[in-house]
């Protein structure tokens, strides 16, 4: 018999299953309950929650024993575009003492519990750096360090062909390469450069900019206690597959490495389709260069434990941006008989931008100056996939010694940016920097990679405002938003519970791998056709299914997965 058979065979099991199914429907309906970050708050942070518009005027808060701590009034009334529902914001920050809390008001449920800690971020900060170690190509992962998630190794890479449509006269079609190691892109298996770019580079900045705390954060992986700080040892991982992705000959650089259709939803070890590199882009190219020189100059300090690997990133980088000169506008073209993850980007004045800034950054050479100060299309205030410029910005604004105009260049178009982003969120009702149209697939890295922006700025100002903000991004990420759930799964007590990952579907364990951040409400719907479940509904930041079919709202990703470890590190490292 199966499940659903035997919940059929009676009625008050139907009944139950009926009341299982409106309350599956419901969650995801705006809901009608106090919403707060659920891994909670530093003691100095900004500490928002938002409340549905109902006759009380004010909020209480109660700790672990019941006794009311702290009260105060709720905000205006006012009704997000995004979700179309009224909410009134209650203010807490005042409240700064240790403990355990809920948020109480009259006629309502009371939130769930949340931790007011000096530390509240420091799991969640371990965790997303290990849901990339889950996600690792060529390892086996044991108890000791994957838990309830361990399994055998998968793609060992070290024979993958050269598809014809990268075929060169010294790697004719067919000729077989090894390119090991590296992370999954994301719910699939196969490996992408222009993502892995992105992702690689915000968790190196992350290092950058908060060494010490990184220093001092344990992750508990294969390698833990080399001497090297986890989150680096986790991120040479991807750069020693990336390394591998460019053809020695001519510098070219292959968009990514892949099978020629997804695989079922089955466990690594058992997805065993001949893998291909695919065609070199001019945006692969550019987007290894950057990363490249990103890492050989970030991660020069460890070189006597990765002896050889800073200057030979730097070598391949500069070779990888010759071949873009020589090759400016190779955009991707998937093949007849492909047909995994594009990548696609055929605006590419970010990448060389990009990719010329962190050149200059590396080696300080004067023919990387005029190309790194492009202004080009300045389209986002945030960066993602397609759009990288933002990424030069950051790296430029930290060179203020060695390139004093291009870090005063950067840091004003950081400012800029980040100005109209601390707009928004000063007049959003959900006190969140999105605008309707930021609601696309992943969106919940939008949101984040807003947060890092606002996190550039507070670096450069010291103005409170703009790490409130950020605060604001990883709240609604956290629980503070229209669904009241947590995006990140395993952190929070409610969790996102079913994502597009192949693992979590076929690993027999009822949990999802932890660590992930879900890519989130995405009206665009363009998994409908593939899920038998229906989405609740269609408004901007309703629109999220908790359902492993749900690729477009549900799947997880290595660059979504990264401004989470960058803004949970920066809150904890900033917010004192
Ligand atoms: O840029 C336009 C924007 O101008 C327009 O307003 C908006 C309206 O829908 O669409 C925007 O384009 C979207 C684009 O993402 C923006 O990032 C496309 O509709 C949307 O289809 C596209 O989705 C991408 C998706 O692959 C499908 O190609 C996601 O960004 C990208 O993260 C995702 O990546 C996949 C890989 O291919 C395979 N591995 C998993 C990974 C995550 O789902
Ligand atoms: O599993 C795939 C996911 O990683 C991609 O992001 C997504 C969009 O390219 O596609 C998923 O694969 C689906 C395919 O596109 C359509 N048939 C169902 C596949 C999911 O099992």
């Amino acid at each position: 018999m199966t499940r659903m058979t035997r919940m059929l065979t009676t009625r008050p099991r139907l009944l139950a299953a009926c009341a299982l199914l409106l309350a599956a429907t419901q969650a995801v309906q705006a809901a009608d309950i106090i919403q707060v970050n659920q891994l909670g708050f530093l003691p100095g942070a900004r500490k928002l929650a938002l409340v549905p518009a109902t006759a009380a005027d004010r909020f209480q808060v109660k700790d672990a024993g019941g006794k009311v701590v702290f009260e105060g009034p709720l905000g205006k009334a006012a009704t997000w575009n995004a979700s179309g529902q009224a909410v009134r914001v209650a203010d807490l920050s005042a409240l700064r003492a240790g403990g355990t809390y809920r948020i109480a008001v009259a006629g309502l449920q009371e939130s769930t519990p949340f931790p007011i800690a000096p530390d509240a971020y420091r799991l969640l900060d371990a965790g997303a750096i290990r849901a990339y170690t889950h996600n690792r190509a060529g390892i086996a992962l044991d108890a000791r360090v994957a838990g309830a998630w361990a399994r055998p190794a998968g793609h060992p890479d070290d024979q993958v062909r050269v598809h014809a449509s990268a075929a060169s006269v010294t790697r004719p079609a067919g000729t077989v390469i090894a390119s090991p190691k590296g992370w999954y892109d994301a719910g699939d298996y196969n490996k992408y450069v222009v993502n892995s770019g992105i992702s690689t580079y915000t968790l190196l900045a992350a290092y950058e900019h908060f060494p010490a705390w990184f220093d001092g954060l344990a992750v508990n992986l294969p390698e833990s206690g080399n001497g090297l700080p986890d989150l680096v040892n986790e991120t040479l991982w991807n750069l020693d597959w990336m390394a591998t992705m460019q053809d020695p000959e001519d510098g070219g650089v292959y968009h990514k490495l892949t099978n020629l259709s997804f695989d079922g939803m089955v466990m690594p070890d058992k997805a065993t389709a001949p893998r291909y590199v695919v065609q070199k882009t001019t945006a692969a190219a550019l987007d290894f260069a950057a990363t490249l020189a990103a890492a050989s100059r970030v991660l020069a300090r460890f070189d006597a434990q990765a002896p050889g690997r800073s200057q030979r990133w730097l070598a391949q980088a500069e070779s990888a941006w010759r071949w873009a000169l020589a090759h400016p506008a190779v955009r991707y073209r998937q093949p007849a008989d492909v047909r995994t993850g594009e990548y696609g980007d055929d605006k590419l004045d970010d990448e060389f931008a990009w990719a010329a800034a962190e050149l200059l950054a590396a080696t300080g050479k004067a023919a990387y100056r005029n190309p790194a100060q492009a202004s080009g299309d300045a389209r986002k205030t945030e960066p993602d996939w397609g759009d990288v410029r933002a990424l030069g910005w950051i790296t430029l604004a930290g060179q203020q010694g060695r390139l004093p105009d291009e870090a005063a260049a950067a840091r004003s178009r950081i400012v800029a940016a980040a100005d109209t982003l601390l707009a928004r969120w000063q007049a959003s009702p959900y006190r969140l920097a999105m605008a309707d149209k930021d609601f696309t697939w992943g969106s919940n890295a939008v949101v984040l990679n807003q947060g890092m922006m606002l996190v550039q700025a507070y670096r450069i100002t010291g103005k409170r405002d703009y790490l409130d903000a950020a605060q604001s991004a990883l709240d609604y990420t956290l629980g503070r938003n229209p669904l009241g759930v947590s995006y990140v799964t395993g952190f929070g007590t409610r969790s996102a519970m079913h994502p597009h990952h192949r693992p979590s579907v076929a690993d027999g364990v009822a949990a999802p791998v932890p660590g992930w951040l879900v890519g989130g409400p995405n009206p665009g719907q363009q998994d409908a056709k593939d899920c038998k479940a229906a989405y609740g509904a269609k408004q901007p930041a309703l629109s999220w299914l908790d359902d492993a079919c749900s690729y477009a709202s549900n799947e997880v990703a290595i660059n979504w997965n990264a401004p989470l470890v960058y803004v949970a590190a920066a809150l904890q490292v900033l917010e004192r």
